[in-house]
């Protein structure tokens, strides 16, 4: 139970590119052959895979780094460099992905969905690449791009069938025990589950299974930040089905429709659709209670004597079952995926009227080359000009002698 962690900082590193190599053929009657530099390997990725071999975040909590292989570089004899392996990072069913800045950049919701965290650097190419008929004898080759690298918020949203809500106290951890294998702590006060458990209740004669979530008690307020409660709806939210349970034992902090109104109007200010949520009601502890029990006209159960369990568990399959195949003919949203830079070329003007370009390819086309090679920055401008910098450039309104920059390349701006 204390292993349960729900959020967590990721930081995924994706492996670098490897460089291209300058190599020249040996050949016993040339002194220099042609070039034969060969390319390097591309970066791994990181990607983010939705497992139900995970429970919680805690891998995460005190270990965020995860980094895919790097590229192998190139080598002569058109030896190219080995691809860096992909790193696969395991996160449980319901994990939320969030940039920083607070904004959902992914939704792992399904078993098997997966995100791409960090993009691996493409790979340098070597010198043989660079042959021509003007350029007999390539000095250079690329240099492998760097793999891409960000921080992230991880938050779990269990998944689950059905989410017991209740006020503390009123018997849903005893529920989940007796008709799942899941173990939680009981005892006879407020506030003893801490964490939500999930257990799976298989039906009988092979019907099927769901699973159940019980979460930490909820008190009025509960939206607004009171009790535990508050931090544990979110896990609410993803559930099926809500089993409101309500104590019809004779000491309860309030009578039985009250709990229920408490509850409902709790969920509905925390998220509205959850009041619009199939839901099945509850009395819980009815042995402890026999006269409240009947102005109480909902179903109600007694773990200690077992009366009206089986029937519950039925009533709550029922609605799951309705809940799942209504998914089945309207499928859940995609992944949503995010992209920081624009692919495209942009170009923007500084206040000292130079110009800088953005858009990924344009900066990858400048980050591959080696910038102290004359000849290598020849190569990147045409690769610029065919990405259409040159003319996002005289759109914009840059003049001929204009200072460009473009990462790490700054140059005075001649298009022919
Ligand atoms: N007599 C009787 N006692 C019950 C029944 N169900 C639970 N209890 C007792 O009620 C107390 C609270 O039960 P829990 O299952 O821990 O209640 P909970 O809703 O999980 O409570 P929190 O985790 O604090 O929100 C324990 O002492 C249980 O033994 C029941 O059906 N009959
Ligand atoms: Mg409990």
């Amino acid at each position: 139970m204390s292993g349960f962690v729900d959020e967590a900082q990721l930081h995924a590193k994706a492996g670098d590119g490897g460089a291209g190599a300058v190599s020249f053929r040996r050949e016993a009657h040339v002194s220099r052959g042609g070039p034969d530099g060969g390319d390097g390997g591309r970066g791994g990725d990181v990607w983010l895979v939705a497992s139900t071999a995970r429970s919680s975040l805690l891998g995460f909590a005190d270990h965020p780094h995860r980094r895919a292989e790097d590229g192998g570089h190139g080598r002569g004899k058109n030896k190219h460099g080995a691809t860096g392996a992909d790193l696969l990072v395991e996160v449980p069913v319901g994990t939320v992905v969030k940039s920083k800045a607070g904004e959902i950049l992914a939704d792992l919701a399904a078993p098997g969905s997966r995100w791409l965290a960090a993009e691996g650097g493409r790979p340098g190419r070597g010198n043989a690449n660079f042959l021509s008929n003007r350029r007999r004898a390539p000095g250079f080759a690329e240099q492998g791009e760097v793999g891409e690298e960000h921080w992230y918020d991880l938050e779990l949203r269990l998944v689950a069938d059905a989410a017991l809500v209740g006020f503390p106290n009123v018997g849903k951890s005893t529920l989940i025990a007796t008709v799942s294998a899941a173990r939680p702590k009981i005892a006879d006060y407020p506030f003893t589950t801490l964490v939500p458990n999930l257990g799976v209740v298989r039906m009988p004669a092979g019907a099927g299974e769901f699973v159940l979530a019980d979460v930490p008690g909820l008190i009025e307020g509960a939206a607004s930040g009171k009790g535990l409660g508050h931090r544990f709806l979110r896990h609410v939210e993803r559930a099926r089905v809500l089993v409101v349970m309500v104590d019809l034992a004779e000491f309860a902090p309030a009578d039985p429709q009250r709990q229920h109104d408490i509850l409902i109007s709790e969920l509905a200010s925390y998220n509205p659709s959850l009041a619009e949520r199939p839901r099945v009601v509850v009395g819980s502890r009815s042995d402890m209670a026999p006269a409240a029990k009947d102005s109480w006209d909902a179903p109600s159960v007694s773990a200690t004597t077992g009366e009206g369990i089986t029937e519950l568990l039925w009533a709550i399959f029922a609605e799951v079952q309705k809940a799942r195949s209504e998914e089945a003919r309207s499928p859940a949203e995609e992944v949503i995926l995010h992209r920081p830079i624009a692919r495209e070329v942009e170009v923007y003007r500084e206040p000292d009227g130079s110009w800088r370009v953005g858009g990924r390819d344009a900066i990858r086309a400048v980050a591959l080359s080696d910038l102290n090679d004359p000849d290598a920055v020849v190569v990147a401008q045409s690769r610029l000009r065919r990405l259409g910098v040159d003319r996002a450039l005289s759109r914009g309104g840059a003049r001929p002698g204009d200072v460009v920059s473009i990462g790490d390349l700054s140059f005075t701006w001649e298009p022919d």
